[in-house]
């Protein structure tokens, strides 16, 4: 390494590697480096190991994952040698095991205590970071890595008059290596978080008066803490290395079951069961993966949420101080759950109290106390548990400088953008461990740590392997990333909290959810992937040039993509092998078995007279008060398959979004009845609904015309068919996902032939049993080659992964030329069937709504959203 960049430089760095922070993260790093033969140096604030353990020394400080768990897997010895006295380690334990670990590996000589790194450059010409650190010293490095921890920059105080008390002060994060005697005073505690909750019960022991200060209530459960749960004791003596692989792959880095069972639709007594079993297990781990959906749905959230409460109601003595701890106000684990030993409990003690700053907010502090809007407290001590400037803080306070001049702090000033939480574009050779963009927190973080640390050491190695001096992530790659990483959390409910994962807590701090919610198991396979497809969405270069293969690693939205998988394990035959008529009883027979979709305030049947005899139609009705607009609605299913009920869940979302009448109306389908049959029973269909539109509920002159993939198809006619015929009048045109050109030429169907449900093939057999070879290109069949001025206004959706992409697209940009107005809907991350797979595929759920806002703008008489 050294040597392939100072033949490109002229210049060697004086180390191939710095390290800020000696952690979990510092310490393995350095370990890692040296075994590989680099050069490192160590850079560390305090005056030795332990990162947040030697700062963190607040009483009743301790991990929240079981010390099984919590602990290096990387070297066997290592774990022999060292054994966990309890099931969540304290403080002191947990910064003994790193001291003991830096000297196991004599890892200190090359660290450098009590010195911060104030700024690092990257110098382009040289191809080096330049350090200059608090001791006034410079460095130069080929790499500059941050193991910094995603908790390390205490949240200043941002009271009214903080800076006018006399007495003492003390910041949980910040504790006094002595340690605080609190005996005789009158203590003021600010703050319930973590480290709020963890230390007012010890600080209760001691104190005359406590006052807990409370703005949010947190959820906590009980450690139990106690000797190591026996289940995790015998699995990993069993067999040691299987038991962290598990860890490795499993969701938040410590091995467990996921379950099946929803909160919704289970009995009762089932859920009490798990509820209480979760409880008694005190486990983070545990508590939030109780029911599948609690973090996306908020009917199951709250079966849990309000299990707590309950628990905290028959704990609590004083009803008015139970209701003040219960949280209402974020969904259960949108913001960090807590482990407790006694936390609820220390509310009954006499000389403690919780003063609710949501009914009585600080007004300032005095010299000598508290006051809020009801009452002025007199204090010795105050204590400040109030966080952290998490995940970013320790990465932007550092003056980082990029290639073109400018900083870290700048590139992220509307939140931060990485390539895996690993990289940054602009800042070559740069990394951060566990950075913002990787699962980092929501995770354990010892598992999280060792894997981005292996994964940078193999990165340097491979780099050095090859001749390459410099790594940087493409902007295409990092853009889908970040994309991928929001999307991800876009699905859960955490987004909706106030939380220190939302940057929520720090004024002016960007709003975005900061870590990766798509699981370790899910970030390892990406972080394994990037690499073996050759570091994907990397550049390299050295002496010898470049290389780079570009591109996004994860372009599917992961619920689409994990039905996906679902389907490919089933192994089906392809769609286009069947006849209809086992084709149609296939599909009933996957549609048995999916949910129904919203609740709407009516379903009615019915049937109406078509050329060729009845069409059955299903109308959904909302149950807010009528009349409402009426969007008359065809099915898709390639004019073969389907009927008027096979797009119910579709057809009530619509319904329930929109607040219109939605009638789903079947109509002929081929091989039986051929083009134009099924244009005709649709053009019937639009009559019909126009001139009954009184007796269906609906509202006069706001009608439109709507439909999925080949129903779409449909719809795009009839409304060219009705500004030919001079009526009915229409309103708008909904096409989702539409087929408007029978070429089957486009780009789309290219890069989507295979694999997402509707191939090339299946549409191939859909167009053959529909509609003769010669005819296809009739503006009834393929509207796109139809006259397109003077139609209703379109929203026409589309989706990335869909064969029908691009001449839903050129529809769209058709309409538009000829003057119609047009909102376009792209999904992107969706395949032509998951936006119509209501309940199931849970990110279709944003671009229905981007759908219905369309809608009801084209609807002036449905209510505002
Ligand atoms: O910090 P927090 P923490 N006036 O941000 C309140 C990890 N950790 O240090 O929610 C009044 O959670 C603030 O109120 P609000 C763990 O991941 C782990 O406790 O902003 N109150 C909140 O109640 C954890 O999640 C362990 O309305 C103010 C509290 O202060 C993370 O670190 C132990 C305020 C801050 O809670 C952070 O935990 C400790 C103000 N001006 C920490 N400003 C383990 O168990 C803030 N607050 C391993």
């Amino acid at each position: 390494m050294t040597e392939a960049a100072a033949q490109q430089t002229g210049r060697e760095p004086d180390v191939d590697v710095v390290v800020v922070g000696a952690g979990f993260a510092g310490l393995y790093l350095l370990h890692r480096l040296r075994a590989a033969g680099f050069r490192a140096r160590g850079f560390e604030a305090a005056d030795d190991v332990g990162g947040t353990w030697y700062w963190n020394r607040y009483p009743g400080a301790r991990c929240d994952i079981p010390t099984t768990d919590y602990t290096f897997g990387f070297d066997p010895e290592l774990e022999r040698e060292w054994t966990w006295s309890e099931k969540y380690a304290q403080q002191p334990e947990i910064l003994r095991y790193l001291q003991f670990v830096a000297d196991r590996y004599d890892l200190r000589r090359d660290i450098t205590f009590g010195t911060r790194v104030e700024e690092a450059a990257w110098d382009d010409a040289a191809g080096l970071w330049r350090v200059r650190t608090s001791g006034g010293e410079t460095v130069t490095s080929r790499f500059h890595v941050m193991a910094t921890g995603c908790l390390s920059v205490p949240k200043q105080p941002d009271i009214e008059g903080a800076d006018r008390f006399r007495g003492e002060v003390h910041l949980t994060s910040r504790w006094p290596h002595e340690g605080v005697d609190f005996t005789g005073k009158r203590v003021a505690v600010i703050g319930t978080g973590s480290s709020g909750i963890q230390s007012i019960p010890l600080i209760a022991q001691q104190a005359a008066e406590l006052t807990v200060f409370q703005r949010t209530p947190n959820f906590s459960i009980p450690a139990h803490n106690g000797p190591a749960p026996a289940a995790r004791v015998e699995r990993l003596a069993a067999d040691r290395a299987a038991y962290r692989e598990a860890g490795r792959w499993s969701r938040m880095g410590v091995p467990g079951e996921a379950t099946e069972l929803t909160g919704v639709g289970t009995p009762e007594d089932v859920r009490r069961e798990r509820l209480e079993a979760a409880w008694e297990a005190g486990e983070l781990q545990v508590i939030t993966s109780v029911f599948a959906d609690q973090g996306t749905n908020p009917e199951s959230n709250e079966i849990v949420a309000e299990f707590i409460r309950e628990k905290i109601r028959s704990i609590v003595t004083d009803p008015e101080t139970a209701e003040a701890l219960s949280p209402r106000d974020h969904y259960f684990g949108t913001k960090r759950p807590c482990l407790d030993t006694g936390y609820y409990a220390t509310f009954n003690l006499p000389h403690v109290r919780l003063v609710d700053l949501r009914t009585t907010p600080i007004t300032t502090i005095t010299e000598t106390g508290i006051e809020t809007t009801e009452e002025s407290v007199e204090i010795d001590a105050i204590v400040y548990a109030t966080g952290f400037d998490a995940m970013t803080g320790a990465l932007v306070n550092v003056d980082i400088t990029g290639r073109d001049g400018g900083t870290l702090a700048e590139k992220w000033a509307d939140g931060p953008s990485t390539y895996l939480g690993l990289m940054t574009t602009g800042f070559p050779n740069f990394f951060a461990i566990t950075g913002p963009g990787s699962p980092s927190v929501l995770s354990n973080m010892a598992v999280s740590i060792e894997q981005h640390v292996d994964w940078v050491a193999d990165c340097l190695i491979d780099l050095r392997d090859r001749g390459m001096t410099t790594i940087e992530p493409t902007p295409q790659a990092e853009e889908g990333w970040n994309r991928h990483a929001a999307d991800c959390a876009a699905i859960t409910l955490h987004p909706t909290a106030n939380s220190w994962y939302m940057g929520a807590n720090v004024p002016g701090k960007p709003r975005v959810f900061y870590p990766y919610i798509g699981g370790v198991d899910g970030y390892r396979a990406v972080a394994d992937e990037v690499r073996e497809r050759d570091y994907l969405g990397f550049r390299m270069s050295g002496p010898d040039g470049e290389r780079c293969t570009d591109g996004v690693v994860r372009r599917l939205q992961p619920d689409v993509s994990a039905v996906l998988e679902a389907m490919a394990q089933l192994d089906l035959p392809p769609l286009e092998s069947m006849p209809p008529e086992q084709l149609r009883a296939f599909m009933d027979t996957l549609n048995a078995d999916r949910p129904q979709g919203p609740d709407v305030g009516e379903v009615r049947d019915g049937v109406l007279l078509g050329p060729a005899g009845d069409l059955a139609y299903r109308l959904f009705r909302p149950a807010s008060p009528g009349p409402h607009p009426v969007v008359l609605y065809f099915h898709g299913g390639g004019w073969v398959i389907g009927d008027q009920v096979s797009d119910e869940p579709l057809c009530r979302d619509l319904c329930v979004r929109a607040d219109a009448v939605v009638v789903s109306v079947d109509y002929r389908h081929g091989p039986e009845a051929r083009y134009p049959a099924a244009v005709e029973d649709a053009e019937a269909a639009l009559h019909w609904v126009a001139a009954h539109t009184g007796e269906l509920g609906g509202l006069p002159d706001q009608l439109v015309v709507a439909g999925w993939s080949a129903g779409a198809n449909l719809a795009a006619v009839v409304a060219q068919r009705a500004r030919d015929a001079g009526g009915p009048a229409l309103r708008g045109q909904l096409l989702i996902t539409p087929v408007t050109d029978s070429t089957m030429a486009t780009g789309s169907y290219r890069e989507n032939a295979e694999g997402y449900v509707l191939t090339a093939g299946v549409m191939r057999y859909f167009w053959d049993h529909y509609c003769d070879e010669d005819r296809r290109s009739e503006p009834a069949a393929s509207p796109l080659r139809g006259r397109l001025d003077d139609l209703p206004p379109a929203i026409v959706v589309t989706a990335e992964f869909d064969p029908l992409r691009d001449e839903g697209i050129a529809y769209a940009e058709a309409l538009r030329a000829a003057g119609v107005p047009v909102e376009h809907v792209n999904a992107h991350g969706h395949t032509h069937t998951s936006l119509s797979m209501v309940g199931v595929v849970l990110s279709g759920a944003r671009f229905r709504a981007e759908i219905a806002a369309h809608l009801r703008a084209l609807l002036p008489e449905t209510a505002p959203v």
